[in-house]
């Protein structure tokens, strides 16, 4: 008997699950590519997404380990109505407490992880102001004249009595020096939050939540979070304001602004999207991550003559650069470097055998792209010094700012030089799509106003008159435990189709590029009839690509223009518009929804929130910071539903602005502008 039981308790080794391509992902490229690193044994995201599953506490939000007592789980077992919530954590903790806690610290993360590449480029834009680099220059004078007094930085000087243009070189020195003391000055705001409209600074300041400057408000968080201290749930989230706030207007907004003014600010493009980009007879180099100084390098290195001459000379035609992630974004709305695709492919762009190198610098970075490159020939390179791989095989090249493109040269040199290392079969998925990328504050001004009367006044026009029903936000990640892009291009169709202009960033604006949905052509295929005639008329794409995900600050700036632009309300609150990231994993995400709800947006997430499990702290997420606010936040898993949500707050909002039955196509003058805002 004895002996029986001992058998039956050798089982077999179970068999490891794998993912089903189709119910992986919609896209076809990435079923293919899914299908084929099955069949040659190399395991992706998508199985690990099969055989673990997510902790349901964690998910609740309700999963305290801020201290060696705990981890205390609060798991919601009963509803609300059924008594009072008793559940408390050893120190006594409540569930609010608990998912309070936790959300500050995500939005802590997130914050830092935007705000501390801000502060990595605004230290290479104070080299370049002192000329300590070559190989960076001011690009866009014109930006930096433009920003400037956002910053106290005149741009002008009295001489003789006369107001004359300051040096260049002057500027860019103050304003790198005043920019980098944005993240740690001893006293004051920060600077920039005077670029929102006035009534919301003003609603900022009455309640007490004026970041003060950028780090401080992240290692308060860290503090107040720690155990024993901010046991308040709506004093935590205050905390979280201020800190999104300096994220969104903070250190996202100079991220990119700088960006802008060294590396030239974008305009519409075209350029192509999917893994489908990449090619069989050149050498591949896959560019990922966020950061795009060091890829800024690598374009110009791969599009110099040396090194083009040297592809050709280990047989290839030439040096094709790809994107994946945030780099992508930023490669390509400058350079119109295609991106191969979102977060969830970056494995898969390896598994292509045609990658001869995948350079990574920050955030949104497997580990395992390590274990999946060492199956194939291909160099993966790490840049960061904060950002290192424990893998062998793996090779840092540390970029730094003073040799730039001798860094850059190395790193392309590498790749060419892998070309010939090439072992497993290539195969490349056939499918790209063309898209239009490059959209920002400015070209937005130029192309829905023209160069005559460039401003948003079009924009205002055609909302106020109902053939664009609303602006929608559509942004952020891909996530493992949903059908990669699914919703993303649900969500986005279904604005679409109600006559709701998309802005999209991040993920979302590579996974509708490779739905096609950034093609002007688009408009007529999945459009309403205001929308369609309005893009054919102006000849843009229905979905506008604003850039990476610290570039959400170019929607905020862009709201703050149509609040300017007159007759949609004197807040972004007022605005019919609404937010959304449909298929969220990163804290990043966290961060910027907060700083969208407390700048006045609706903002819905797709998946879940980790406020589930405190039925009264989500309220009051969900529902009183509207009233604090404007903005709120919401949770809905359905696309549809999701999109339907968003279409129901900006109907809101086209209520009570006057404007719900104003679908008649009337052009609105400035006076008929002004009766609207006075009502
Ligand atoms: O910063 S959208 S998966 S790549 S976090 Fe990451 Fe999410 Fe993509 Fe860009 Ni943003």
């Amino acid at each position: 008997m004895a002996e029986e039981t001992k058998e039956k308790v050798v089982k077999a080794p179970k068999e490891k699950k794998v993912a089903d391509p189709v119910a992986a992902s919609m896209d076809l490229a990435t079923q293919i590519m899914i299908k084929r690193a099955q069949e040659l044994g190399v395991e992706t995201v998508f199985d690990r997404a099969e055989s673990m599953k997510p902790c349901n506490i964690g998910i609740q939000g309700t999963c305290c380990k801020n201290c060696a007592m705990g981890p205390c789980r609060l798991p919601l077992t009963k509803s609300v109505e059924d008594g009072p919530d008793e559940r408390k954590g050893l120190c006594g903790a409540t569930a609010n407490t608990i998912a309070a806690r936790n959300f500050a610290r995500m939005v802590a993360a997130g914050a830092s992880a935007h705000s501390d590449h801000g502060r990595g480029v605004a230290e290479v834009f104070m080299s370049v102001a002192k000329k300590e680099t070559n190989d960076y220059k001011i690009k866009d004078p014109q930006k930096l004249i433009a920003i400037a007094p956002y910053l106290d930085v005149a741009t002008t000087v009295e001489v003789d009595g006369k107001t004359v243009d300051r040096d260049l070189d002057e500027i860019a020195l103050e304003v790198a020096e005043n920019a980098l003391n944005e993240w740690g000055k001893p006293s004051g705001e920060l600077r920039y939050l005077k670029r929102a409209p006035q009534p919301l600074y003003e609603r900022w300041k009455k309640l007490g939540v004026l970041p003060r400057n950028i780090d401080r408000e992240t290692v308060e968080i860290m503090h107040r979070t720690h155990m024993g201290v901010d046991q308040d749930y709506k004093n935590l989230i205050k905390q979280c304001t201020r800190c999104a706030l300096g994220d969104g207007w903070g250190g996202s907004m100079l991220a990119t602004d700088l960006q802008d003014v060294m590396f030239g600010t974008p305009y519409p493009l075209q350029s192509e999207a999917n893994l489908g980009i990449m090619k069989q007879d050149h050498v591949n180099i896959i560019i990922h991550g966020h950061e795009p100084i060091l890829s800024e390098m690598i374009v110009a290195a791969a599009q110099s003559k040396e090194m083009i001459d040297h592809a050709k000379t280990v047989g290839a035609k030439g040096i094709q650069l790809g994107g994946i992630c945030c780099t992508g974004n930023e490669m390509l709305q400058r350079h119109g470097v295609p991106p191969a695709g979102t977060f969830l492919q970056q494995e898969l762009a390896i598994i292509t055998g045609a990658c001869e190198a995948m350079v990574v610098d920050v955030q949104c970075i497997f580990q395992n792209l390590a274990n999946v490159a060492k199956c194939f020939h291909t160099k993966l390179i790490t840049t960061h010094p904060i950002a290192k791989m424990e893998q062998e095989n793996v090779v840092h090249i540390e970029f730094d700012e003073h040799h730039a493109m001798e860094d850059a040269k190395r790193i392309v040199k590498m790749a060419i030089d892998n070309f010939k290392n090439r072992r497993a079969e290539v195969m490349i998925p056939r499918q790209k799509a063309t898209q239009i990328a490059g959209f920002g504050v400015e070209s937005i001004k130029y192309h829905l106003g023209g160069t005559f009367r460039g401003d948003y006044y079009t924009l205002n026009d055609n909302i106020i008159n109902g053939r664009i029903r609303g602006i929608a936000g559509v942004v952020g990640c891909n996530n493992a435990r949903t059908r990669h892009n699914e919703a993303h291009i649900a969500i986005v169709k279904e604005l679409i189709k109600n006559d709701v202009i998309v802005l999209t960033t991040g993920c979302n604006g590579i996974a509708c590029a490779m739905e096609g949905l950034l093609s002007p052509e688009t408009a007529a295929v999945f459009c309403g009839p205001g929308l369609a005639e309005v893009c054919e008329t102006v000849g843009i794409p229905p979905v506008l690509h604003l850039g990476s995900c610290v570039d959400n600050s170019r929607i905020l700036l862009a709201a703050t223009e149509v609040v300017k632009a007159g007759g949609l309300g004197k807040d972004i609150c007022d605005l019919p518009a609404a937010g959304s990231a449909p298929e969220w994993m990163s804290e990043k995400a966290i961060s910027i929804g907060h700083y969208f709800v407390t700048s006045g947006v609706y903002t819905v997430f797709g998946l879940h929130l980790p406020m589930s499990g405190a039925p009264v702290f989500q309220d009051y997420m969900y529902n009183e910071l509207e009233k604090i606010y404007g903005g709120m936040w919401d949770c809905e898993a359905d696309p549809i539903k999701h999109a339907h949500k968003m279409i129901a707050h900006i109907d809101k909002k086209r209520k009570a602005l006057g404007i719900d039955k104003a679908r008649d196509r009337v052009l609105m003058d400035m006076a008929d502008r002004q009766k609207l805002e006075a009502m």
